[in-house]
């Protein structure tokens, strides 16, 4: 009946809005099965952020120095395989590709070799894509999902985002902004940073 009175291009507003719906639903649906936690380390620079992820993981697989470390994004997903995936991105001079059955020194040695080629290559160009690593790797957390009272289907993600050095930290800012708003944050500062106001600036 409603039809009768609707012009062609009404309709096909009716049926797009319909599609979106049944999308929307499809996706709920998959939320309420497999729900996806995901975890992301962040504060200011060397505070900690790799180590605390190392140890919500349970290996060390992320490399931490004294001096800042982490470069680009590091995304640990959940999984009963050891991989790591070093995606193409733009400006890339580095290996990528995907390597299997690691071991943690393994992931942490070519995480590091890369970060460190990553820098080398921002240097000389300041607009290069930041670096990705996929890595898929049996996180200790994730296999207490009862006693956290997560559903057994939950996918368990963590990032182990650089830090951030000023407000308006146009390298790292972006790749951090980028991914704060998914996750939930942990966040890491340092408690014998003396300048105070900068710190309290940065986390704000
Ligand atoms: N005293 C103390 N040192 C820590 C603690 N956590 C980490 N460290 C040390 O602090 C330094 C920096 O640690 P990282 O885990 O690399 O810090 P990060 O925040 O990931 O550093 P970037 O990613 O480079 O910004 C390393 O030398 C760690 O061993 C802590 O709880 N206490
Ligand atoms: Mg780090």
């Amino acid at each position: 009946m409603l039809g009768i009175h609707l012009t062609e291009e009404q309709r096909h507003e009716i049926l797009e809005g319909f599609y979106d719906l049944e999308k929307a639903f499809a996706f709920l649906q998959k939320q309420a099965s497999h729900p996806e936690l995901t975890l992301a380390t962040t504060g200011t620079t060397s505070s900690g952020k790799s180590t605390l992820a190392n140890f919500l993981i349970g290996e060390s697989i992320l490399p931490s120095a004294v001096q800042e470390m982490s470069a680009g994004l590091v995304k640990i997903t959940h999984s009963d395989k050891r991989r790591l995936t070093i995606p193409q991105t733009q400006g890339a001079t580095w290996e990528t590709g995907t390597w299997e059955n690691l071991s943690a020194s393994d992931v942490r040695d070519r995480l590091e070799a890369t970060m460190n080629a990553f820098r080398v290559e921002e240097e000389k160009n300041k607009n290069i894509e930041p670096v990705l690593f996929d890595v898929e790797w049996p996180i200790r957390l994730a296999e207490r999902k009862k006693e956290l009272g997560l559903p057994e289907g939950t996918q368990f993600t963590i990032l182990d985002l650089p830090g951030l050095k000023a407000v308006n930290d146009e390298r790292n800012g972006p790749v951090i902004r980028a991914n704060i708003a998914k996750a939930f944050c942990l966040v890491a500062y340092n408690a014998e940073e003396t300048d105070k106001v900068k710190q309290k600036t940065l986390l704000n």
